[in-house]
C-alpha cells in the first residue's frame, strides 16, 4: 500500500489536506491529514466518499461530442480528435474576425487548485479574447469588507476557540464548514456562548445559546439597531473617533428608530437592547459574516453595518475577537498561470471582460465580433447561475461549445463536446485556502480514469495542436510540467511565508502562514447615504401592491453536495433528482398541502415540480430549496441587477415564489 498527499480542491471553507491510500495504482481509501492544524485529520463525507467519486461509473471517460447538441446522440472521438476540431475552430474564427474576441470562456470553483489556472492561461497564450471575471460567491461581501477595513482580511479560525462571544450572521458552519465547529464547541467548553442569526433555524442555530430568527435582507438594519444601544449605555470603543465616517454614523444612530428596526427585522426591542448587552460587555467578541447574508440586494450594506458594529463595539483590534468573511492568502502566489501575460495582438489591445454574475445576458449582447466559441471549465452555469433560460439563449448563439468536467453535468449535456477533467488524485496541484492559512500539495496518487486529462495537460496539448495548425498562434509554454509550475509559485517569498524550503517540504505536511495578515488600523464606518437608501427601499417594500409571489426562496448550502456536485454520489445522495421545497406547517395547511405531495413552485421565471416538506421552524413568509444538479431550482431565480455599480452581486435570495398544489388544478 503506498500513501499520498492530496488536498480536496473543492470551493469549500475546508481545503482539507486529505491522506490517499492506493494499492496496485488503485485508490483504495481516504483519510484527513492529522498534520493539518486546522481539519486535524479529519473529512467531511464528501471528502470521504472519494473512492465512490473517482470510480464512479457515471465519470466521464472519453472525449465525445454529439451530432445535434442537446440531442444526446454522443459519440466517442479521440482527444486528437477533439483537439484538431476545437483548434481549427478557434483559428477560423480568428481569420473570420481578425481577432480572437469572438472565443471565449467561463470558469469558476469547480476545482481551485493553483494549476487550474492553466484556463485562464491558455487563453491568455493566445491573445485578446472573451473572458469572464468576478465571483459569483462573494463579490458583494468582499468589496463590502474592503470598503469597512482597506483590504479583505480574516483572522486565524483556530482562534475562535479562545472567543468568549460568538456571533454568527447568515453563516451555517455546522453544513458548510464542519471543522469550524470544534472550535466554536471548545469555545462554549470554556464558557464562550454563541449566537446564531439567520432566518432558517439550521444546524448550527441548533447549538447556539441564542438564536434570532430574522427576516431576511434586514442585518444591517440590526446591526445598526444594536450599535444605537451601545451608543446609548455609552459602552463604545474610546478610538471610534478617529475612523472615517464616525460622526455620520454617529448621526444615523442617534436618529434611528429602535420600533422600526424592530418592526422590520422581526426581532423585539428587548431582544436587540439584549444583544447590544451582550456586544457591549463580554469580550472578546467574534463577529462572522457568513456569505448567507451577502446574496441579497442589502448584502452590502449589512456586512458593513455589522463590521461598524464590531468596530464600536471595541472588538475589532483585540487578541481572539476581530470579523471573519474570507482572506486572500492566495494573492501571496504569483499565480502565474493567472498572470500569464496575455499575447499582443496588432490591433486589439485587450481581452473582453464579461462579469460573471451577469455573463449570459452580457455575452448574448456582444457585437462586433459576437461570442462563437465558449469554453466551460469547472462550472455548471445550468444549475448554479441566474438567468438560466437566457444562459439557453446564449447557447443557440455559440457555433461551438465545449465543456469540461468529470460528469455529464446539465451544461455538459447542451455542449458539443466534453471533454472528460481529471480529478484531484489523478493530478498534481498546490492548494491554498480561503478561511484557514495553511497550504497545501496535491499529489498524483493514480493513474488517470480511462482517458481524462487535467485542465493543465488540456491546456498544453490544445495550445500544441493550435501551434502546429498555424506557427506562432499561443505563448504558452506547453514544455513545463506540473512541478515546474509548482516550484514558480513557491518563490522566495512564499518560502518564507511559510517556512519552506522546496517542495518536499509540503509533501511531509500542510504548512500554516507563518506571519499572520496585517491587521490594518484603518477603518470606515458604514456611509450615511447607503443606510438612506436601503431604509428608503425597505420602505417601499412594505408599501407596493401585495406580491404575486409572496414566498422569498432561499436555496443555501447543503451538507452532502458542494452546489451541483456529488449529487451523483449514492453513498452521499441516493435520490439526485429529487427537488425538496421545505414549507411552514401553518402555511402549507392552509395551501391544502400535505407532507411528502408534489407542489408546482413557479414565478416570472419558470416553475418547476417538487415534494413538499412541512417544517414548523420556518417563518411564513420563507420556503426553503437545496441546490441539485437536475431540475436546478435557479430555473426560478431571476437577475434584478439593473445598475452597472449593482453588477458584481450575485442576488440569489431575492427570489420570490408562489406555490401551488397538484392536487387542485
Ligand atoms: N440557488 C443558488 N444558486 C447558487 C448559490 C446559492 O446559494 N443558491 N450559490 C452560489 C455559489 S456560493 C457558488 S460558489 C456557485 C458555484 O457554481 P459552480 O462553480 O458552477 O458550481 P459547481 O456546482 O460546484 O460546479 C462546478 C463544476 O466543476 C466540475 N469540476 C470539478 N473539478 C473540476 C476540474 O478539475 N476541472 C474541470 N474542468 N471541472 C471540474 C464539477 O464536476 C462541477 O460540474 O453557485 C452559486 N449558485
Ligand atoms: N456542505 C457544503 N459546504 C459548502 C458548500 C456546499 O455547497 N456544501 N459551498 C461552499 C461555498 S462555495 C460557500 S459560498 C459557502 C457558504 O457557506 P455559508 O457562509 O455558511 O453561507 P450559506 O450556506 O450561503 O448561507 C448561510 C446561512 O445564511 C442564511 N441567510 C440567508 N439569507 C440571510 C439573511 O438575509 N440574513 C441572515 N442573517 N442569514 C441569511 C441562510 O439561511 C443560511 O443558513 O459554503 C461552502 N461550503
Ligand atoms: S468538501 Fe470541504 S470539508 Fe469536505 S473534504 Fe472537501 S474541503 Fe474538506
Ligand atoms: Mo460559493
Amino acid at each position: 500500500m503506498q500513501m499520498f498527499r492530496n488536498t480536496c480542491p473543492r470551493n469549500c471553507y475546508g481545503t482539507c489536506s486529505m491522506l490517499s491510500y492506493t494499492e496496485n495504482g488503485k485508490l483504495i481509501k481516504v483519510a484527513g491529514d492529522p498534520m493539518h492544524g486546522f481539519t486535524q485529520g479529519h473529512l467531511c463525507a464528501k471528502g470521504y466518499a472519494y473512492t465512490q467519486y473517482v470510480y464512479n461509473p457515471l465519470r466521464l471517460k472519453y472525449p465525445m461530442m454529439q451530432t445535434k447538441r442537446g440531442s444526446g446522440n454522443w459519440v466517442r472521438i479521440s482527444w486528437e480528435e477533439a483537439y484538431r476540431i476545437i483548434a481549427e475552430k478557434i483559428i477560423e474564427l480568428y481569420d473570420r474576425y481578425g481577432s480572437n474576441l469572438a472565443s471565449g470562456y467561463n470558469k469558476f470553483s469547480g476545482n481551485l487548485g493553483l494549476l487550474h489556472y492553466a484556463v485562464e492561461g491558455m487563453f491568455n497564450s493566445i491573445g485578446p479574447h472573451t473572458k469572464s471575471f468576478g465571483n459569483l460567491c462573494l463579490a458583494t461581501g468582499e468589496q463590502a469588507v474592503k470598503e469597512s477595513f482597506g483590504n479583505l482580511h480574516s483572522p486565524v479560525p483556530e482562534e475562535m476557540a479562545q472567543s468568549k462571544m460568538i456571533f454568527i450572521w447568515g453563516a451555517n458552519p455546522a453544513v458548510t464548514n464542519i471543522h469550524q465547529m470544534k472550535f466554536i464547541y471548545k469555545a462554549k467548553k470554556n464558557g464562550g456562548k454563541l449566537v446564531v442569526i439567520d432566518p432558517i433555524y439550521t444546524e448550527t442555530a441548533s447549538k447556539a445559546d441564542l438564536y434570532i430568527q430574522i427576516k431576511p435582507g434586514t442585518d444591517a438594519l440590526l446591526a445598526l439597531g444594536i450599535a444605537k444601544c451601545l451608543l446609548g449605555l455609552d459602552q463604545i470603543e474610546k478610538t471610534a473617533a478617529e475612523w472615517n465616517g464616525w460622526k455620520d454614523y454617529q448621526q444615523v444612530l442617534k436618529r434611528l428608530n429602535l420600533a422600526t428596526v424592530a418592526e422590520k427585522t422581526g426581532v423585539s426591542v428587548e431582544t436587540i437592547q439584549e444583544l447590544a448587552a451582550l456586544y457591549g460587555e463580554i469580550k472578546p467578541v467574534t463577529t462572522w459574516n457568513g456569505l448567507g447574508i451577502q446574496r441579497n440586494k442589502y448584502g452590502g450594506v449589512s456586512i458593513q453595518a455589522i463590521n461598524s458594529l464590531a468596530a464600536l463595539s471595541g472588538n475589532l483590534h483585540i487578541a481572539n475577537g476581530g470579523v471573519y468573511f474570507t482572506h486572500s492568502n492566495y494573492e501571496d502566489f504569483p499565480m502565474n498561470l493567472l498572470n500569464f501575460p496575455e499575447k499582443k495582438h496588432a490591433s486589439i489591445k485587450s481581452s473582453r471582460m464579461i462579469n460573471c454574475a451577469n455573463f449570459a445576458m452580457e455575452a448574448k449582447n456582444l457585437q462586433d465580433p459576437p461570442l462563437k466559441l465558449l469554453w466551460i471549465a469547472s462550472r455548471s452555469p445550468l444549475s448554479q447561475d441566474m438567468n438560466i433560460n437566457v444562459w439557453q439563449e446564449l447557447f443557440k448563439e455559440l457555433e461551438l461549445i465545449v465543456t469540461v468536467d468529470l460528469f455529464m453535468t446539465n451544461t455538459a449535456k447542451h455542449s458539443d463536446i466534453v471533454l472528460p477533467a481529471a480529478s484531484h488524485f489523478e493530478e498534481e496541484d498546490l492548494n491554498v485556502g480561503y478561511w484557514h492559512h495553511w497550504l497545501s500539495i496535491n499529489q498524483k496518487a493514480i493513474p488517470s480514469f480511462y482517458e481524462t486529462k487535467s485542465d493543465l495537460m488540456i491546456a498544453r496539448e490544445l495550445t500544441k495542436k493550435l501551434n502546429m495548425l498555424r506557427p506562432g498562434f499561443s505563448t504558452f509554454p506547453y514544455e513545463l510540467e506540473p512541478k515546474d509550475w509548482i516550484e514558480l509559485e513557491l518563490n522566495e517569498k512564499v518560502q518564507a511565508l511559510y517556512g519552506l524550503k522546496s517542495y518536499t517540504s509540503l509533501v511531509d505536511g500542510p504548512k500554516p502562514r507563518l506571519a499572520n495578515q496585517k491587521k490594518n488600523k484603518h477603518f470606515s464606518f458604514i456611509q450615511v447615504d447607503d443606510v438612506k437608501t436601503m431604509l428608503h427601499s425597505l420602505l417601499l417594500e412594505t408599501k407596493g401592491e401585495p406580491s404575486p409571489y409572496p414566498f422569498r426562496l432561499l436555496s443555501p448550502q447543503t451538507l452532502l453536495k458542494i452546489h451541483s456536485q456529488f449529487a451523483l454520489i449514492s453513498w452521499l445522495n441516493p435520490k439526485p433528482d429529487e427537488t425538496v421545497i421545505e414549507i411552514n406547517n401553518k402555511v402549507a395547511e392552509s395551501l391544502g398541502i400535505n407532507d411528502g405531495e408534489k407542489v408546482k413552485i413557479h414565478n416570472e421565471n419558470g416553475a418547476i415540480i417538487a415534494k413538499a416538506c412541512k417544517n414548523q421552524h420556518l417563518p411564513h413568509g420563507v420556503v426553503l430549496v437545496s441546490q441539485t444538479g437536475e431540475n436546478s431550482i435557479n430555473q426560478l431565480i431571476g437577475s434584478q441587477l439593473q445598475k452597472q455599480e449593482e453588477l458584481s452581486s450575485t442576488h440569489f435570495y431575492d427570489c420570490f415564489v408562489s406555490i401551488k398544489s397538484l392536487k387542485h388544478p
